[in-house]
């Protein structure tokens, strides 16, 4: 087993093997090759003892996961959209007296809470339960915005696995995604074909209904991912992405008009529903009063509002809408409601019970799934965010939830931890020296990159024109003065312009009609020839998308195998001394690993681990990089 790892290893095949080699490539000695999935669970779990947990791990609660009589599964308006196609669904939605609702728990809520972490192992073990309790929500956001890229890139799992699996699993329950218009699911515009592709492949794959906004609300952001969407027969949902304070007269760039104005358009265009993405709280309650209003009156379309609770407002706002008309509200189960995510689904479900926008769902049945996510939660408090009050400052600020809780890693790894407030202080600058845009994914990207810049380098809205006269800025804030975001609203300020483009002209067009076409048999081919995989429609978009994202992760599944199936307690906390658990490493196959001993580091720096394995003593050595 051993010379045959050796002789099929890429590197020994090129001829560049040396006698650092081995020692470099210690799953070469993996007896059983490939196939020794054990040694790799074994591994993996070795190296989050040594180099992370140090041996010490907190006991976590099992989550229980909510009984249900196992009856046929009540057809929904998943099975209503299919029949009937998404005008009936916007019919239906504009017919029901209750407040409908959407549950972010799986998407924009742990997005916005825990850096995007959740694991789909988790979700899946309440989706049936969801499928059975939860059956007349309006739908379940789990896809999209930034759980694409975290979930190769950090959790080192496959989108598309998780939204086929839980599309198995939910097959009744509308499934809502966040696409970036042009942007799809990443930071940058891509061409069309990408974009038409992505929508296409997903809509196969169990997406029904398709959040589509532009970072800068700009119409022609949004067409081509409207048009495809359309083409699929399942449900545009447009955005106007809400900045600004539409009560305050003395800020009148984002007015009542502005947002009613662009919501005609969008509904013009095709849109079935139309949202109000309040990603930052921004939207107060006497303006989401005011702004329900304005487009219930202007619109045929149902109108389903999100929000964040970062100012501890966000119940008062839905309340507002509510009684102002919105058919839809984004929430997330309580237990994962709050701050910089969604306003709490099962306390406005108790607000609103008796009332004339009763939501009719069972707060029972509601409470064993916020329950389980109760008990979930801590095991990825590692990325939570610090932040345990509303804070009222965010009406400053104006950073989105998703990026607050983000922000902060961020800036720690500039090793600017101590300026978190400076650079919050430098982002509402920045958007000042903008001239005051719409700040989402990518374009709140590039204001949060920018003030992180400033700040690091001692910049200001003053000595900036002076000082970094010679400073490379970073992309994102190239990519934005480039046009490559789209335009903004009100264009861009010629003199912070010239400063980042140093000459270059930006585009006046849509970036997708420069950029050339993706040629996606070529990419399948090459996956295929350099990976050894099916080069499927996914895996092509997925490297189309984030082409070294896509292969780090392939990379990293040849050394660690597929660790999907592992208890996210395992994955990120792994075992301490005496512990055993159960790692299936595939459908209908587990392993019982008792780690019995770490023993003490070695002079060549490397640590003996002795697990039990199904009853079978194992050393695995790891590398101690402390
Ligand atoms: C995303 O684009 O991921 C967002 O959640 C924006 O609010
Ligand atoms: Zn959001």
């Amino acid at each position: 087993g051993f010379l045959l790892n050796v002789l099929n290893h890429e590197t020994f095949r090129n001829g560049q093997c040396d006698t650092g080699f081995i020692a470099d490539n210690p799953s070469l000695l993996n007896v059983r090759g490939g196939e020794d999935k054990e040694l790799k669970v074994l591994n993996y779990i070795g190296n989050i003892v040594v180099n992370e947990t140090k041996g010490i791990k907190q006991q976590f609660d099992v989550p229980r996961v909510p009984q249900f009589q196992k009856d046929e599964i009540k057809p929904g308006l998943k099975q209503m959209l299919d029949e009937k196609g998404p005008k009936e669904v916007s019919n239906w939605v504009l017919n029901q007296k209750r407040l409908l609702l959407t549950d972010t728990t799986m998407r924009d809520a742990h997005q916005s809470l825990m850096a995007t972490r959740v694991r789909t192992i988790d979700m899946e073990k309440i989706a049936p339960s969801m499928s059975h309790l939860a059956n007349d929500l309006f739908s379940v956001e789990m896809w999209g915005g930034a759980t694409y890229d975290v979930s190769y890139r950090f959790l080192k799992e496959d989108p598309w696995e998780r939204l086929k699996t839980l599309r198995e699993k939910m097959p009744n329950i509308l499934f809502q995604m966040l696409l970036r218009g042009a942007n799809a699911v990443g930071y940058k515009n891509y061409p069309d074909n990408v974009i038409k592709e992505f929508i296409k492949t997903s809509s196969k794959a169990g997406i029904d209904v398709f959040r589509i906004f532009d970072s800068l609300n700009w119409m022609e952001g949004m067409e081509i991912a409207i048009d495809e969407v359309l083409n699929q027969n399942k449900i545009v949902e447009a955005s106007i992405c809400y900045t600004g304070d539409i009560l305050d007269e003395t800020r009148d760039k984002y007015s009542l008009k502005y947002y009613v104005d662009l919501a005609k358009k969008l509904e013009k265009r095709g849109a079935h529903i139309l949202a109000i993405k309040d990603m930052s709280a921004l939207l107060k309650p006497m303006a989401a009063d005011k702004l329900v209003r304005a487009l219930k009156n202007e619109l045929a379309i149902p109108v389903h509002l999100h929000t964040h609770d970062t100012s501890g407002n966000g119940v008062v706002t839905v309340y507002s809408a509510a009684n102002a008309g919105v058919d839809i509200v984004d929430t997330a189960f309580n237990s994962m409601a709050g701050l910089t995510s969604q306003p709490p689904l099962n306390s406005i479900i108790a607000a609103l019970n008796n009332s004339e926008r009763d939501t009719m769902l069972s707060l029972d049945n509601m409470q064993q799934i916020s329950d389980y996510w109760e008990a979930v939660r801590p095991v990825y408090q590692k990325f939570e965010s610090g932040l345990k009050t509303g804070t009222a400052e965010i009406y400053k600020y104006e950073i989105p939830g998703g990026q607050y809780s983000n922000l902060k890693p961020q800036v720690e790894s500039f090793g600017l931890g101590n300026k978190f407030e400076e650079v919050k202080e430098m982002f509402k600058t920045v958007n000042g020296m903008l001239g005051d845009i719409v700040k989402v994914t990518p374009s709140s990207k590039a204001v949060g990159d920018m003030a992180i810049f400033m700040v690091q380098n001692d910049l200001n809205s003053e000595n900036i024109y002076d000082k970094a006269r010679d400073m490379d800025f970073p992309d994102s804030i190239v990519s934005y003065f480039e046009g490559m975001m789209g335009q903004p609203e009100g264009g861009f300020p010629e003199d912070l312009s010239n400063l980042v483009l140093k000459g270059k002209e930006p585009i006046k067009c849509r970036p997708g009609e420069l950029l050339p076409s993706e040629d996606f048999e070529a990419i399948k081919k090459m996956l295929r020839e350099k990976h050894d995989i099916d080069g499927t429609d996914e895996e092509a978009l997925s490297y189309a998308l984030y082409p070294k994202v896509f292969e780090d992760y392939l990379n990293n599944l040849k050394n660690d195998g597929n660790l999907r199936l592992m208890g996210s307690d395992i994955f990120f906390h792994g075992l301490e001394e005496g512990e055993t658990c159960e790692v299936k490493i595939a459908e209908g196959k587990k392993l019982v690993i008792k780690l019995i001993e770490i023993r003490n580091t070695s002079d060549d720096g490397t640590k003996d681990l002795a697990f039990e394995v199904n009853g079978n003593r194992r050393i695995v050595t790891v590398k101690d990089k402390n």
